[in-house]
């Protein structure tokens, strides 16, 4: 098989990236290791920047966003003095988010995909990328037991934090960045109504998020132990913690627990995203904790400009832009991974903080209630910054 740009991974970052390419004329194909089912069904993200709702209507993917996808011009954050309201559309030029759940994306992006006639492998996992530095690379993967090849002339990286790609890079080029937050996240889906704000809380038992899914669904998370034993969690215990971190004037509504799972909270950047003829996108090249809602948000921003890059070497032969992708994403990413890192130390209990730095976190907290200077910042980074590409 041959192909103008080899995909790994079929996540946002390269569903995407598919999307660009086509609407630009050129040629791709998708290897995903996992099957079609398996990745519609994955519940991750829920927060989508403008941005990226705009991405999902040019590229003719978004009828259903539309109709379906909650828009959310505020969100609340609890702390033991009061509760800030972050008002997005007031403090922003009247931008807001829109939830809307990362496997209903990605169901989307597939649906609108395979109706074009675009080529995607499930169950296809690559093995090694190799020839980076050469014309012609191309991807080993092996399907239905049977191994092949896929020649390309660029292939783009977006098999998320443990894909194969990275690690085809020599180690002796990349310098990584790298934070682990000594806590994690334990997140369920509930059947039940959920609070009509997403609502952020920071509690001396750790902290919660209620956010939803539907107007029936809700998605709850609390902070937990780093290597947390789900079995130690019964439903009764996760309501419990819910109830106490997220209590107040509002009331809770239980429901059935469809969905339980761990997420670690990291930050990671790998830096240049491209080697030779291989270039991340996405979570291959960094991840950030979830708590600034931009690990998708990020993925989309970064196949934009490369998109535009493969876009203007196929049309004209240039690579100025295919030359500048990892500096002119760098720039984003990093304002993305500072926002998340800020809003992870200002809504978590650290067990190691001195009495000094619980004081700290608490009086910025304090000060975002009262200034709205301080919540316009948190405001414009959480609808997100705007995509540029140089
Ligand atoms: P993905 O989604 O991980 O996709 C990578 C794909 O590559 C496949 N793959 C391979 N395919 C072929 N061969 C191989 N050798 C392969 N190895 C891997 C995988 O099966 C997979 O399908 O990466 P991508 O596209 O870069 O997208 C990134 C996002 O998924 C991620 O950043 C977000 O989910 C992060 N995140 C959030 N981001 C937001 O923007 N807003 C949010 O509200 C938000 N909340 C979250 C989150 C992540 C969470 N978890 C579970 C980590 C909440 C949570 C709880
Ligand atoms: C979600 O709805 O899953 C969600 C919302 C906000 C976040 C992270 C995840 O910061």
């Amino acid at each position: 098989m041959r192909t103008q740009v080899g995909i790994v991974g079929a996540g946002p970052a390269g569903l995407f990236l598919a999307h660009l390419l086509r609407r630009a004329g050129v040629d791709c194909v998708i290897l995903e290791s996992r099957s079609r089912d398996y990745i519609e069904k994955r519940v991750r993200a829920g927060v989508l920047e403008q941005t990226t709702v705009n991405l999902m209507h040019e590229v003719g993917a978004g009828e259903r966003l539309k109709r379906e996808g909650m828009p959310d011009p505020l969100l609340d954050i609890r702390f033991a003095g009061g509760i800030i309201h972050i008002d997005l559309k007031e403090l922003t030029p009247g931008k807001i988010v829109t939830v809307y759940g990362q496997q209903e994306v990605v169901k989307d992006l597939i649906a609108s995909w395979v109706k074009g006639g675009g080529s995607i492998e499930f169950e296809a996992e690559a093995l090694g990328l190799d020839g980076l530095n050469s014309e012609r690379p191309n991807i080993r993967y092996r399907k239905n037991g049977r191994e092949d090849t896929i020649e390309c002339d660029f292939i783009a990286g977006c098999d998320g934090f443990h894909g194969v790609s990275r690690p085809a890079i020599p180690e002796s080029v990349l310098s990584i960045y790298d934070r682990i937050f000594p806590f994690g996240w334990l997140g369920i889906i509930s059947e039940s109504t959920p609070f009509p704000e997403m609502t952020y809380a920071n509690h001396e038992r750790g902290f919660a998020l209620a956010s939803r899914r539907g107007p029936h669904i809700a998605r709850l998370y609390v902070q937990c132990a780093a290597d947390e034993d789900l079995n130690l969690w019964p439903d009764a215990r996760i309501w419990d913690e819910l109830h106490k971190r997220l209590g107040g004037a509002r009331k809770l509504t239980e429901g059935k627990m469809v969905q339980k799972g761990i997420t670690p909270m990291r930050s990671f950047v790998v830096e240049p995203m491209q080697h030779g003829r291989l270039f991340l996108a996405g979570d291959s090249a960094h991840i950030v904790p979830p708590t600034g809602a931009k690990g998708l948000n990020l993925a989309a921003a970064d196949v934009w400009v490369l998109a535009r890059a493969f876009d203007e070497f196929f049309r004209t032969g240039s690579r100025k832009r295919l030359e500048r992708y990892s500096e002119v994403c760098l720039k984003r990413v990093w304002k993305a991974v500072r926002y998340s890192s800020y809003l992870t130390s200002l809504l978590h209990r650290f067990e190691q903080h001195t009495p000094f730095e619980r004081q700290l976190q608490h009086t910025e907290l304090e000060y975002l209630l009262n200034s709205k200077a301080a919540r316009t910042t948190v405001a414009e980074n959480y609808v997100g910054l705007p995509f540029v590409d140089d």
